[in-house]
């Protein structure tokens, strides 16, 4: 008999999933982080770890960004829906069958596409590991060892945020710069833009995220000041999707979709109805790996441009979007995978490698990365669970 078609039947041998375990990790930020729609302090990391008969365990992570502001799950959402609707449907589970066990998820949770992206890292984590292969091995290999990294400016003030970005420039690690904008009248944002592109013209590249906070008019009138300033990029300036259609190509800088890009569907209607230059593809908002390895081939389809966006995870979370982006085959804006670095705390026994303006990609298996039990006890909001078996 053949097994391939009988996907949710086990094989004699097959390791089964045991426990599926969460956990909320509250962390500090190195300063506060200024959007438009919230200001962050901290960041709380909802762990997801997966044990399974074999003695395999796989994290992964979810975030968002300021509880409720950014999306529809907030950390305490996806540890309740991981908890009570998710983990139960794996139990029991051949481990080794991702996509046919996230196709079972799919069916019973409908939306929560960033507790699914926690779980399916999860996954790919202990696959990985189990067959002693990387996890961008399993999502068809990487193109690239290492990934260009920008930071985000995010101080609310013009001189902390130049004097931050010639830190950066000094220290290698990022020479593209994310500035936040939409708080303030648009003029007073174009004129905080051109004062750090001034500050940093010939050795970094300046752009800006509105998220959201613009209005069709806000955005035509400044939109043309932000390009003649020096910005070459503008991520979701305006929320609506027909609006961002309506401003692709009047102005000599690329737009970016970010919030309207909710996985592949929404990358489809987009694409087709011109609505972005470029995608910040987020492996929570695709819904896992898998989901953005979709998103991104409808953008190369379209000759839509790619950039690696995060919602500011920590380091797992970080880590399968790495892996996820090493394998696109153009990264035309390169990432701004810099979330644990926003973070006071490090929760893994040896920190991420970044240097040279990149981020290295770990090469053991699975994600590669071990996470240290000391510091999660220390930062997790409910206690963590020490033990290595159920
Ligand atoms: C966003 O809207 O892009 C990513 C980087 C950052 O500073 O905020 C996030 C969310
Ligand atoms: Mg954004």
């Amino acid at each position: 008999m053949d097994q391939i078609i009988t996907p949710l039947h086990l094989t004699s041998a097959a390791p089964v999933i045991e426990r599926v375990d969460t956990m909320l990790i509250d962390l500090p930020t190195i300063r506060p982080h200024k959007l438009s729609v919230a200001t962050m302090d901290g960041q709380t990391l909802m762990l997801v770890r997966i044990r399974c008969s074999d003695g395999i365990e796989g994290w992964g992570e979810g975030t968002t960004i300021g509880g409720l502001a950014y999306g529809a799950e907030s950390p305490e959402g996806m540890k309740l829906t991981v908890d009570r609707y998710v983990g139960p449907l794996l139990i029991g589970q051949d481990a080794t069958r991702i996509q046919a066990l996230m196709a079972r998820v799919g069916q019973m949770v409908k939306e929560n596409r960033f507790s699914k992206s926690a779980v399916e890292t999860a996954l790919l984590d202990a696959h990985g590991k189990r067959l002693g292969v990387p996890v961008a091995d399993l999502l068809g290999g990487r193109r690239r060892d290492r990934l260009p990294v920008a930071w985000t400016l995010a101080s609310g003030q013009t001189a902390r945020d130049i004097a931050e970005a010639e830190q950066m420039l000094d220290a290698r690690r990022h020479d593209v710069f994310k500035l936040k904008i939409g708080t303030r009248p648009v003029r007073e944002d174009v004129a905080h833009v051109a004062a750090i592109a001034r500050a940093v013209e010939g050795r970094a590249t300046v752009r800006v995220d509105v998220n959201m906070a613009w209005s069709e008019t806000d955005a035509a009138w400044g939109l043309p000041a932000l390009a003649d300033a020096g910005c070459t990029l503008a991520e979701q300036p305006v929320a609506s999707a027909a609006a961002m259609g309506r401003l692709m190509r009047r102005f000599p800088l690329a737009l970016m979709a970010d919030e309207t890009l909710t996985g592949p569907d929404s990358a489809f209607v987009i694409a087709r109805d011109a609505g972005a230059d470029v995608f910040s593809v987020k492996l929570e908002q695709s819904g896992g790996a898998f989901g953005a390895l979709r998103v991104a081939a409808i953008a190369e389809a379209a000759g839509i441009g790619l950039y690696g966006g995060t919602m500011l995870e920590g380091p797992v979370g970080t880590i399968i979007s790495a892996h996820a982006f090493a394998t696109f085959a153009r990264l035309d804006w390169g990432t701004e995978l810099f979330g644990p670095l926003l973070l006071t705390e490090d929760i893994l026994t040896e920190p991420l490698s970044y240097r040279d303006f990149h981020l290295d990609l770990p090469t053991g298996p699975g994600l590669g990365l071990t996470l240290d039990p000391d510091r999660l006890a220390r930062f997790a909001r409910n206690g963590f669970d020490r033990r290595t078996k159920g």
